[in-house]
């Protein structure tokens, strides 16, 4: 058995929506993320089903403040150096850069504010990890375009992404095109601004966005390495295997099918093409594209270096519709597994699933890997002496991590890092909350945007620091 290489990428993530605050600080316009409220509201609207317009004029909206590492970026890179970080995912909000979306010029004081962090982070040994775009859009271009819905936003996105990598050229290597690029089918307005409106044929939209921001990500892949030939470009998929509820085929083939559902967007950035069932699903469903000649050369020349994924389950589903019971926890639906325990959220806990993940993206595609999101969003507590004990989230993250080892160590997978998610207590995506934490480090704040802000070590931070100084060995 060998061990993980030397130059792993150890590190954390986060995404600026989530963890940033200054909502309109900076010059910074307003994101799509910016309208989704807290509470009973935020599925329908994430969903894009009711009208963020419509909304009560007290709704609170998390993003507006979050964590407010707006302010505090230098004493959070300090935590992260003082845990011997190798990288750092973060976001770039793209309305703090083009506060509208349209404008001639960008935002000097948001592309700024960036390099300032990364200027930091640089020189404390962290190398960063970018994600151009992390469930937002700016909303301008939601009101004038409906978002991802027209192909408009590939000249946004392009503009958008030649500035970045102009001005990061030679500070940056790792970028991700979009975050988990699949979330669009399951929450079209949180993960591409889409609204469906009664009438709407809904696969229609999602397919016709899916298609442009495809052709978005590979426009973007062939620009970044005209700029610079050692940027490394990556995809980022909401991963986690199917697997059938019983042996019966028809199980199988249903598992087979829900993974191909998430599958088709990393084919198409992975190999080049729409596989031929996608076509035929489309062709099935009546789905016409609107597409430009020069579309499928972009994909067939400019595919990703790299396959990023989040991995927080395994997933598990049936042909019987009366199979089993729904966990209702995920975001991506999946029935119970009698052989799993799940978190407080409902997620099910599977270290081993990561392996199985990570050998089936290997071998369906055959390129480097990066773990950019594990995690244990759980409560936690502060005792009485203000230490918070988070034995459970080492637990969960000790066993991923060693099922991650074996994968590279034993299965000969190429992994390029490992990311946390929520290294630091953010906002949660899917509930707006700040009680689901996954940090090792906590913050101080509560779900109604109440608390100091302190930032806690918690008892995962040492641990994690001793997993990175030994390059995962003292967990053998
Ligand atoms: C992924 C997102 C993240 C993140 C994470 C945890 O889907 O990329 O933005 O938040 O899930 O999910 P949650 O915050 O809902 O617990």
């Amino acid at each position: 058995m060998g061990s993980l290489p030397e130059n792993f990428l150890w590190g954390g993530a986060t995404a600026a929506n989530q963890c940033e605050g200054g909502y309109l600080e900076g010059g910074k316009g307003l994101g799509t993320v910016d309208v989704i409220p807290w509470g009973a509201d935020r599925r329908a609207v994430m969903l894009g089903t009711k009208d963020y317009r419509e909304l009560p004029k007290d709704a609170y909206y998390p993003s507006h403040e979050a964590i407010d590492m707006y302010h505090h970026w230098k004493e959070d890179i300090a935590l992260m150096a003082e845990m011997g970080f190798r990288c750092y995912r973060f976001s770039f909000s793209w309305s703090r850069i083009f506060p509208t979306g349209e404008e001639e010029e960008p935002n000097e004081d948001g592309l700024r504010f960036y390099e300032d962090m990364i200027d930091e982070m640089l020189s404390r040994g962290i190398r960063p990890v970018v994600t151009i775009c992390h469930f937002d859009v700016p909303l301008h271009l939601e009101q004038k375009y409906g978002s991802w819905r027209s192909r408009k936003l590939i000249d946004a996105y392009l503009r958008y992404c030649e500035v970045i990598f102009r001005r990061f050229r030679d500070k940056v290597t790792y970028w991700i095109t979009f975050n988990e690029i699949n979330m669009l089918m399951h929450l079209p307005f949180m993960g591409a601004g889409i609204s469906i409106r009664e009438g709407d044929n809904e696969l229609q939209i999602k397919y016709q966005a899916a298609h442009n921001e495809l052709v978005a990500s590979a426009m973007a892949t062939k620009l970044a390495h005209e700029i610079n030939p050692d940027f490394q470009i990556g995809c980022m998929l909401a991963a986690g295997q199917f697997y059938p509820y019983t042996c019966n085929p028809a199980d199988v083939w249903e598992a087979l099918l829900k993974d191909r559902n998430n599958y088709f967007f990393i084919d198409v950035q992975s190999r080049g093409a729409y596989p031929s069932y996608a076509k035929r699903f489309l062709e099935r469903n009546g789905i016409v594209l609107e597409t430009e000649p020069e579309d499928k050369r972009f994909l067939k020349e400019n595919t990703v270096d790299f396959i990023a994924f989040s991995y927080y389950a395994s997933r598990l589903t049936s042909a019987d519709p009366d199979a089993g019971v729904s966990t209702g926890g995920n975001v991506i639906q999946s029935l119970k597994n009698p052989h799993l325990k799940a978190s407080e959220w409902g997620w099910q806990i599977d270290p081993l699933g990561l392996r199985i993940t990570l050998n089936s993206l290997y071998d369906r595609y055959q390129k480097p890997l990066f773990i950019v999101e594990n995690g244990l969003g759980a409560v936690d507590k502060v005792d009485e002496d203000g230490q918070i004990r988070d034995d459970y989230r080492i637990a969960y993250l000790e066993a991923h991590i060693r099922e991650m080892m074996k994968a590279v160590e034993e299965d000969g997978v190429e992994l390029i890092g490992y990311t946390p998610w929520g290294w630091i207590d953010l906002v949660s995506a899917s509930t707006g909350e700040m009680k689901k934490r996954y940090g090792f480090v906590y913050v101080d704040r509560d779900n109604t945007g109440k608390g100091t802000l302190k930032r806690i070590r918690k008892k995962s931070f040492e641990w994690y620091r001793q997993v990175i100084a030994s390059n995962g060995e003292c967990l053998k």
